[in-house]
């Protein structure tokens, strides 16, 4: 099936409907590629839920918690914003050392799976901790995604936790280390929230350009 896709304007950059579809413990589990995909991965922790729920405006839509490892399957949202809906995925976090190893075993393969396969994916977000930088898991995941073709953006969150004057440099060092642009963000002040919901808009935007 090709995904589908009916935006007709980039204005709208305000999230107007976001409801939780499903939450799959394998990519076979998910719902047939009718929308399109605007993923979030990341290390466990960063702040992927966090960063979801800021995007939508809705505080509970995707768990959240202080202790790592929270979200474990591929959580699914769909997103109305203005005359475009698609929908979030929400990844498990990598590099959590606590999980089981059958877990850990597990997840490698279910996400290379997710990102092989999935036709509408259409921008793949990568989220750091601003303050800690690029991880190798991280490094390893911008070079699958662009072996494989898809468009990607990393994200810098929990920016609020740097002071003013070292926010700047932060995100100079991540896009010189990443040779990409790098959207710094923060869940408990909003920042970067309006340029990242352009960038997700475009994405969609340029999938149905394409279809
Ligand atoms: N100060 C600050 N804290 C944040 C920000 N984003 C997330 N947090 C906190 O970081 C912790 C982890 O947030 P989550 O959104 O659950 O992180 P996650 O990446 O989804 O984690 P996993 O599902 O375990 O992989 C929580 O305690 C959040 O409140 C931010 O921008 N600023
Ligand atoms: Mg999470």
């Amino acid at each position: 099936m090709t995904p589908t896709m009916t935006p007709t304007t980039t204005k709208a950059s305000s999230v107007t409907d976001a409801t939780f579809v499903m939450s799959a413990r394998s990519v076979a589990e998910l719902p047939a590629p009718t929308f399109a995909e605007l993923v979030f991965a990341g290390k466990s922790n960063v702040g992927k839920s966090s960063l979801i729920n800021v995007l939508t405006g809705r505080r509970k839509l995707a768990r959240v918690s202080a202790t790592p490892g929270c979200t474990r399957g591929i959580n699914v949202f769909r997103i109305a914003a203005g005359d475009a809906v698609v929908h979030f995925v929400d990844l498990p976090g990598y590099g959590y050392a606590e999980r089981s190893k059958s877990e850990r075993r597990a997840w490698g393969p279910m996400i290379e799976g997710f990102l092989r396969e999935r036709v509408g994916l259409s921008l793949v977000v990568v989220i750091v901790d601003v303050r800690r930088g690029l991880a190798d898991e991280d490094l390893q995941l911008l070079e699958f995604l662009d072996s494989l073709g898809h468009a990607s953006v990393v994200v810098a969150t929990k920016l609020d936790k740097l002071a003013p004057s070292k926010q700047k440099p932060a995100l100079a060092t991540l896009a010189k280390s990443t040779g990409r642009k790098v959207i710094g963000f923060s869940a408990e002040t909003g920042a970067g929230q309006q340029e990242l919901l352009q960038r997700l808009l475009r994405a969609t935007l340029a999938r149905s350009a394409d279809a």
